[in-house]
């Protein structure tokens, strides 16, 4: 698909760390945020691709009935860390994972005590990004990125798991790390390059 920038792309998301990694990953991009009088966005598949794509499909015909501009798509990221001590969990669920908890300091802590002592400690933070543009097809796209949980929630940088999740090569967590690095090898930044080739932006 051949499109031409400068492109103006709604995210439909509600989380402010993806819009602020998109802006800064995507710079191309300009996005307009999901409204905050817009439906939520249903997420029931069982697997990312499905849950980006319902996500940006259904964000599309809400969009094209009551958008207050116009624009050139819609994006949706789905996108979860899985740990294979739990298999492959919270994975789909990441963003429902301990619904009790308030803070990811304490989901953070609570997913850690669930890997037992001695155990694998692998896990891969997953992206799977839908684009459906106002008129045609949705393509999908995804990136992962390798490494294992380290012992406690460390750092206060970025967002969600990032602080409990030290990516291979490195000895410092997502939290810990600078968000330029975090953009040279994030499941969300490697997404975002497999966007940008099938988009044909680069
Ligand atoms: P939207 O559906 O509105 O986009 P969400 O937070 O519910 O927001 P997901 O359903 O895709 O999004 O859930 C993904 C969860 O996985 C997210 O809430 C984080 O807890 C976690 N996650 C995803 N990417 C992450 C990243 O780069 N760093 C840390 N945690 C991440």
């Amino acid at each position: 698909m051949i499109v031409h920038s400068p492109l103006k792309i709604v995210l439909a998301s509600r989380n402010a760390g993806k819009l602020r990694e998109f802006t800064e990953l995507l710079p191309e991009v300009t996005f307009v945020p999901w409204p905050a009088d817009a439906p939520e966005l249903p997420e029931t598949g069982a697997f990312f691709q499905d849950n980006a794509l319902q996500k940006a499909e259904g964000a599309r015909a809400w969009w094209r009935e009551h958008g207050a501009e116009p624009v050139d798509g819609v994006l949706a990221d789905d996108s979860g860390l899985c740990v294979d001590a739990l298999w492959g969990g919270p994975g789909v669920l990441s963003a429902r994972f301990a619904p009790d908890l308030p803070t990811y300091r304490d989901k953070n802590r609570r997913l850690l005590a669930m890997v037992p002592d001695g155990a694998d400690r692998s896990a891969r933070f997953v992206c799977v990004l839908a684009y459906a543009p106002l008129r045609g097809e949705s393509l999908t796209a995804s990136g992962a990125v390798e490494g294992s949980l380290a012992f406690d929630h460390r750092g206060d940088g970025g967002f969600g798991y990032d602080p409990i999740f030290i990516p291979d090569g490195f000895d410092r967590t997502f939290g810990e790390l600078p968000p330029e690095t975090k953009h040279t090898l994030s499941h969300r930044a490697r997404a975002c390059v497999a966007l940008r080739a099938r988009l044909g932006l680069d």
